[in-house]
């Protein structure tokens, strides 16, 4: 059987590295942009070192049948881009959705019922320096799956090949909650004070602020049967936090550039899941409201 051929949309610096990944390994990348079709030269810079990898770029209302698509776009593009495609996809075309946050995945699957919609998450770190110069920051784990689905589909061996410490996850829920859980505490505190990771750790007034959210990020997580998030939420922030603490938050940098944030599909979610258990989660509501305030 030949191999997938991804299409990847949304070329920020997760996408680049992903793509550039992909495609070093032997898979066939084209990337899929707003402008015209072409050829894309990326540098992926790691420790010190540079590669260069050419791919190539087609517009989003190209011809051309779209069969694999990798979506790492901004949490709240995803379903405008993928209606973009969506006369290009495949009957049962493939769907790898790595964005931040959670609900797409059954928004997608609901909007398009034929696509196979499968969720990633990654702590790979990576910024770009400019559109074609991606620095690859930190090496972390990425984990892929689709709820109910204990063995990963074909597709999934070129992921294996081509990015380190990759698995396929049978409990892919559980995986995007207790990242979506470190984020709801960190995200919105750092944007809503402008500070870098480490400060939520450093100043008494943010570290109460934090202990707040977590209280109420683990009633949530017992209520929903995340167990082991629920027991473990205090740890994971505090090592993501000291782990990360030079970094300036996705949500902090968002708001610094005047761009929409993704609070709707981090502390939204979380404040939906609350909902259908009947918690009020006070603390998160207010700081939902506050960053809608400050944001887009
Ligand atoms: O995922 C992140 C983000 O900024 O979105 C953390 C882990 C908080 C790192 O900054």
């Amino acid at each position: 059987m030949a191999e997938a051929h991804w299409h990847v949309l949304g070329a920020g610096a997760i996408g680049c590295l992903f793509a550039a990944a992909l495609a070093r390994s032997g898979s066939g990348v084209t990337l899929v942009t707003r402008g015209h079709s072409g050829r894309r030269r990326l540098r992926i810079e790691d420790s010190g070192a540079t590669t260069e990898v050419e791919l190539p770029v087609c517009g989003l209302h190209d011809a051309g049948q779209i069969a694999t698509l990798l979506v790492t776009t901004k949490a709240y593009d995803v379903v405008d881009a993928v209606a973009a495609v969506a006369p290009r996809l495949a009957d049962d075309a493939n769907v790898l959705l790595l964005v931040n946050g959670m609900g797409l995945a059954q928004e997608l699957r609901s909007r398009h019922p034929r696509l196979q919609v499968y969720s990633g998450t990654t702590t790979q770190g990576a910024y770009r320096r400019d559109p074609t110069h991606i620095c690859h920051a930190g090496h972390g784990d990425t984990l892929i799956g689709r709820p109910g689905q204990a063995e990963p589909p074909p597709w999934f061996g070129q992921w294996v090949r081509a990015v380190p410490r990759c698995r396929w996850e049978s409990e892919i829920e559980a995986a995007l909650w207790s990242k979506l859980a470190v984020n709801c505490v960190i995200n919105p505190l750092t944007a809503l004070h402008g500070c870098r990771n480490g400060e939520l750790a450093l100043r008494a007034e943010l570290r109460a602020e934090v202990e707040a959210l977590c209280r109420e990020v683990t009633q949530v997580s017992y209520a929903a049967g995340y167990t082991q998030t629920a027991q473990t939420i205090g740890d994971s922030v505090a090592r993501v936090i000291a782990g990360t603490a030079d970094n300036r938050s996705s949500m902090l940098q968002d708001v610094s550039a005047g761009r929409p944030t993704e609070i709707d599909y981090i502390t939204g979610y979380l404040l939906r899941i609350a909902e259908e258990h009947g918690i009020p989660a006070q603390r998160n509501r207010a700081i939902f409201e506050e960053v809608k305030a400050i944001a887009h």
